[in-house]
Order: C-alpha cells, then sequence, then structure tokens
C-alpha cells in the first residue's frame, strides 16, 4: 500500500453536527469520526446547510435544521440524517428517501420528560402560577385575599381531554389518573383495549372532547393535515373555564385565533410550550396575561437531551458501519 493509500484508509468517515452538543459527547464522537460541528449554535442558512452536508457520511441535525430535496443537492456521500427530535416535520421524507438517504428520529428517551413537563404546563397554566409570581413582583400583593388574589381552576376531579394519544399523550394519561382526572382522548386511530385500559382513557370525537373536557392538550405530530387542528371553530366549542396546552407543534394551534380567544375571554387560559414561526411569538400573545409561555423547553433535561443525543449517534453509527439504525424512519432505504 502506498502512503498515500494507507493515510486513506486510516481517515475517520467525516460527519456534521449541524447544532451545539455537550462538550464530552462532541469529543467522544471525535474519537471515531472527523467531525465538522457548529458548537457556536448559529442556526445555518439554507445555503450554508447544503454546504454542510455536501462531503459528509453522516449529519446530526435538529428541528431547526430543514433537510429537504434543496438541502441534499450535494449531499452525495450523505448515508443518514439523525434527527435529536422525536418529531420530524423538519425533514422531508419522501425527497430524503428519493436521495437514498436514510432519516431517524428519537422516540422513546423523551416520553416521560415531555410528559412531566406537559403535566406542569397544565398545572401552571391552570392554577395561574406564573401569573401569581408576575403579579407578586409587581408589588401587587398587599393582603391575603379569599376571593381577590388570583384564583385558577381545578385539575383533580375534572376532565382532560388529550388530542395525539402516542407515547408522549399515553404518559400524560397516566399522570393524569394520578390526579383522579377523567381521561378522554381523540388519536387519528384508536388504541388497542389494554393500552386504553392501562391509561383509563375513553375515545370521543374531536367535537365532545373540545366540548367536554376542562383541560385540553395537544401532543399530536405536525402533518399538514394537522395545521390549525385548534382555531376559531374548535375554541368556540370549548368551555369558557377551560384550559389549552400545545406541547406538540407550532401550526397546531391558530395562535391568532388563540389570542383572540383568550382576549374574549371564551376560554380561561392557555399554556404554549411551541409558537406559528418560532422563536417569534405572535405579539397578540404576549400581551395578555391567562397565559404561559414557554421556549420549546418540553424535553429539555439535561439527562433527556443527553439521551436524545446518544440514540442520534447510535443511528448515526449504526448506518455508518452499514447496520440498521434503531430508530429508522424511512425502512425502504436500508438495504441490509
Ligand atoms: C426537540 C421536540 O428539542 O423531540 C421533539 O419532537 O420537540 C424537542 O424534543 C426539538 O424538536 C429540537 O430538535
Amino acid at each position: 500500500m502506498n502512503t498515500s493509500a494507507q493515510s486513506h484508509s486510516l481517515q475517520k468517515p467525516k460527519i456534521l453536527v449541524a447544532r451545539a452538543i455537550f462538550p464530552d459527547q462532541l469529543a467522544k464522537l471525535e474519537e471515531s469520526f472527523e467531525v465538522q460541528s457548529n458548537q457556536e449554535d448559529r442556526i445555518y442558512s439554507a445555503d450554508e446547510l447544503k454546504k454542510a452536508l455536501s462531503g459528509v457520511v453522516g449529519a446530526l441535525v435538529t428541528g431547526s435544521e430543514r433537510i429537504d430535496a434543496g438541502a441534499l443537492a450535494d449531499a452525495k456521500d450523505l448515508k443518514i440524517v439523525a434527527n435529536i427530535s422525536v418529531g420530524y416535520n423538519n425533514f422531508d421524507v419522501p425527497a430524503i428517501t428519493a436521495a437514498g438517504v436514510m432519516a431517524s428520529n428519537t422516540p422513546d428517551v423523551l416520553t416521560d420528560t415531555t410528559a412531566d413537563f406537559g403535566f406542569a404546563l397544565l398545572m401552571a397554566t391552570a392554577r395561574r402560577i406564573t401569573e401569581s409570581e408576575h403579579w407578586v413582583r409587581a408589588g401587587n400583593w398587599k393582603q391575603w385575599s379569599l376571593i381577590n388574589n388570583p384564583l385558577g381552576m381545578d385539575l383533580h376531579h375534572t376532565t382532560i381531554g388529550i388530542i395525539g394519544m402516542g407515547r408522549i399523550g399515553q404518559g400524560i394519561a397516566k399522570r393524569a389518573s394520578g390526579f383522579g382526572m377523567n381521561v378522554i382522548y381523540h388519536n387519528r386511530s384508536r388504541l388497542p383495549e389494554a393500552d386504553e385500559k392501562a391509561c383509563r382513557a375513553t375515545y370521543v370525537s374531536k367535537e365532545e372532547l373540545l366540548k367536554t373536557a376542562d383541560h385540553v392538550v395537544l401532543v399530536l405530530p405536525y402533518t399538514p393535515e394537522n395545521h390549525h387542528t385548534i382555531g376559531e371553530k374548535e375554541l368556540a366549542l370549548m368551555k369558557p373555564t377551560a384550559t389549552l396546552v400545545n406541547i406538540a407543534r407550532g401550526g397546531i394551534v391558530d395562535d391568532l385565533a388563540l389570542a383572540q380567544a383568550l382576549k374574549a375571554k371564551k376560554i380561561f387560559a392557555a399554556g404554549l410550550d411551541v409558537f406559528e414561526g418560532e422563536p417569534t411569538v405572535n405579539p397578540e400573545l404576549l400581551k395578555l396575561s391567562n397565559i404561559v409561555l414557554a421556549p420549546h423547553i418540553a424535553s429539555a433535561s439535561e439527562k433527556t437531551r443527553r439521551a436524545m443525543v446518544d440514540l442520534a449517534v447510535k443511528n448515526l453509527t449504526a448506518a455508518v458501519a452499514g447496520t440498521k439504525p434503531p430508530s429508522l424512519i424511512n425502512t425502504e432505504v436500508f438495504k441490509g
């Protein structure tokens, strides 16, 4: 073997890490790969992403990177785009498949952390916790009062309506049972009886759920069909005492219609972790006090964010080694 062939055979496969990850996880990756990383964490423009994907065999990306035919135009060596996210509406899956590239996501590892957060956001919303804090900080608390301090809505022994009954929806249902809540749900397809039993959940139509739930929680994936699942018409069906929580994706709720419904007190309050056009938040929402806002942090515990990266790395490493990634989305691309 001549020297250049030798050095070629010793070369590590080149990969892209499109966003900042924990430094020790990056250092571990660098043992096996030549890593082009973006620890600066500035989101690539479409053109920068296209360039960054050219010449790499694998890429770790997040929901901020749109992977479509344009992004893949020069990615001739790419075997996998491994999303550090369970939702993958940032992927144009048919275009990725047409390019012969595998696509993977990070299910399961974030289920409980995300369900915990969904429940926390629901409690904060129903019991007006952030609004109360702002009120205290603004010096408004002059005396304890039976009726003139912020009064919220109960969770215990009320009805929770969950739209989207995947793993995270089921996690929220189980938590709700612990609060003595009656659980109703709506989903594309009804769950098997054993799963309904495990969640103590009853399947209802979307309309019945909106009309009867005291608390509506959205946990469905974003697809074009799910765009504005909650708009003016749906908000009008809800009780004036009801709360709405969105931990799914921006675009599932019509944020302007929601702001109008909250302003007119057509519903009691809302808790949002995701927004249409995030990180921009509709200014009409920012004017309201009967709302709790969070910056898309449902999966954000360090332990879980690390587990998401670990699973994405497993997917990437498997694809580069020619084995099947554990959470491959477009299985038809894998030639075992
Ligand atoms: C991610 C999420 O943090 O997994 C998901 O679907 O919404 C979050 O856990 C986000 O998508 C960034 O990739």
